[in-house]
């Protein structure tokens, strides 16, 4: 298979390119990596990205096809990458018009920016902080953050998705508000998806309704 996609379940950044490439009808080769395991450690997967982190897209197939494999990491420019050496492929992921297409670019960096460290701290305060350990001040706080920061998405909604159709503007924001939500599964009665603005809760089941997103979904999260 031309395209091998390296994976670990949980990890809003993975979820993002899984999402991509099945958007894009592409062919792969799904490599489930364990961080518990620390296949991110072993000497093989460093020679794939220096930094050990998921995910890694290996293309034997791209541009260069007949030279040496091409090897990225970095979720934001894999999914570049990806419409832009199959272009015909599947749905687009990016608008075609200029400045449409620059709006979601600064969108994915929004998310990266601002959603995931904000999503980060909930979790930290929630999903990785043994429950008799819970401070619920600081929860308090992580979740109005994280709400916050949800709702300021809102006013950004260009129809039925970020940028109108579908793009990676919202393949990217959706795993990490999975995230979020995988708060209040934790957490009954912690409230995040009754506290974002209706229009944030219709998008969000549109994005729950895609074919491909069952498929992706987080192994240990069913
Ligand atoms: N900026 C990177 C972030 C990738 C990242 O942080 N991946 C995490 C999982 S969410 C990882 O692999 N961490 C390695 C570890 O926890 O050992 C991207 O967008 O690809």
């Amino acid at each position: 298979m031309a395209i091998t996609f390296y994976y670990g379940a949980g990890s809003p950044f993975a979820w993002r390119v899984w999402l991509a490439l099945e958007h894009k009808s592409l062919a792969y080769e799904l490599k489930v990596l364990s961080f518990s395991d620390g296949d991110l450690k072993k000497p093989e997967f460093a020679a794939l990205n220096p930094r050990r982190k998921i995910p890694v897209l290996v293309d034997a197939d791209g541009p260069g096809k007949g030279q040496a494999p091409f090897v990225l990491y970095e979720s934001a420019a894999i999914i570049e990458y990806l419409e832009d050496a199959y272009p015909g492929s599947g749905a687009p992921l990016f608008p075609g018009d200029a400045q449409l297409r620059a709006l979601v670019r600064r969108m994915v960096c929004e998310a990266d920016n601002y959603v995931a460290p904000a999503v980060n701290r909930l979790l930290s305060r929630v999903l990785f902080t043994p429950e008799a350990q819970w401070n619920e001040d600081k929860i308090a706080a992580a979740h109005r953050d994280c709400v916050e920061e949800l709702g300021t998405w809102e006013p950004q909604l260009r129809g039925e998705f970020l940028a109108g159709p579908l793009s990676a503007a919202d393949l990217t924001l959706y795993p990490m508000v999975a995230l979020a939500l995988r708060c209040e599964h934790r957490k009954p009665g912690l409230g995040v998806r009754a506290a974002l603005p209706q229009p944030m809760r219709d998008w969000m089941q549109r994005i729950e309704g895609l074919p491909y997103l069952a498929k992706t979904w987080p192994a240990h999260w069913k």
